[in-house]
């Protein structure tokens, strides 16, 4: 057992949370890590209300354990996707691409804990001093939109400038990554990934199948030129993408190939026009698993590290 602040206050038997994947984070994945002793989460991404509501009914009537709900602050349903979060209480919020500071008061008050992803120092702190109750410091091995810092720096970074309990996400996709993650100061982690390629995940096999071919160097990052990188498996997609960004194109034309993209992967299949976010652990995913098997394999691996760590040192 790891027992850490995180597991303490959020009542789960292990510190593992599920990255919120828009598409891929469905009711199913969010109730089987959950059930598995982590925090299931689901991906609200672009989600409309309504079937947001209706996928957080479900969880509760696959598990009674706590889950969450990951807010994406440019989805264009955000403030009915925000009512939805109060109305359900739901008890965890993470957030992605953007900062809870003008919603925090309401989540206190609905009694959702808040977990904010930062990918910097700056934005841990302003965080902290507004009230929320941990932070998930995400670097840029890790798959979708990113920041610009490796795990490795920005962990210890980040664990180091404020009290409250922090997560490490970003390449970590096995036991070695929760003992290096608790090495740096983090009191959990954050998968994304390891749990797209998950027996319960309902994306395309076809996504699934890209993840596990996928090596060291598979993943490539595009929208460096719109301000908005993004990490993805490199496919006809990505090398268009990129195509473009080096001609100098611009924004609109940028973003009018990427549009439905995501869906397109997730839901269709479409290994060669879909976007396939993917972070650097896919290098380290060799084949699918329960998301019991998952978070036991990870917990028992990073155990078994750290108590022969000392045995490295000679
Ligand atoms: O959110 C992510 N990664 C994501 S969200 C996503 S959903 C999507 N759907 C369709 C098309 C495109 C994307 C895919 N991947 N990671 C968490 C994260 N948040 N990384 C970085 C940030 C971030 C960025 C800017 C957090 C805050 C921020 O600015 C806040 C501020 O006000 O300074």
């Amino acid at each position: 057992m790891i027992e850490t602040r995180i597991t303490r206050a959020l009542g789960i038997r292990h510190p593992v949370f599920q990255g919120g994947m828009a598409w891929a984070g469905t009711a199913r994945l969010a109730a089987a890590v959950s059930e598995a002793g982590g925090l299931g989460i689901i991906g609200a991404g672009a989600m409309p209300p309504d079937l947001l509501r209706r996928e957080i009914q479900k969880v509760r009537s696959l598990t009674p354990k706590p889950f969450g709900v990951n807010l994406y602050y440019l989805s264009p349903f955000f403030s009915g996707v925000l009512e939805v979060i109060l109305e359900e209480r739901v008890p965890v919020v993470t957030t992605g691409a953007g900062n809870p500071g003008k919603e925090i008061e309401r989540f206190k008050k609905a009694g959702t804990r808040v977990f904010p992803v930062v990918s910097s120092v700056a934005l841990a702190k302003r965080l902290e001093r507004i009230g929320v109750d941990g932070l998930i410091a995400e670097g840029m091995e890790a798959g979708g939109h990113i920041g610009e810092i490796g795990t490795i720096a920005l962990v210890p970074e980040v664990a180091e400038a404020v009290a409250i309990p922090v997560l490490a996400a970003g390449g970590i996709a096995d036991g070695r990554g929760l003992a290096a993650a608790l090495s740096l100061g983090a009191e959990g982690v954050q998968l994304g990934t390891r749990f797209l390629c998950s027996r319960e995940c309902e994306a395309h096999e076809n996504y699934k199948e890209a993840v596990l071919k996928a090596r060291d160097r598979s993943t490539v990052v595009t929208g460096t030129s719109t301000g908005h990188p993004v990490r993805v498996i490199e496919n006809r997609l990505a090398k268009k993408f990129l195509e473009l960004e080096r001609g100098g194109a611009g924004k609109d034309e940028l973003e009018k190939l990427g549009e439905d993209s995501l869906r397109k992967a997730v839901c269709e299949g479409d290994t060669d026009w879909g976007s396939l976010m993917a972070g650097q652990s896919s290098g380290l995913i060799r084949e699918i698993k329960s998301c019991q098997e998952i978070i036991e394999s990870i917990v028992a691996e990073a155990e078994n590290i750290l108590r022969k760590l000392p045995e490295n040192i000679v």
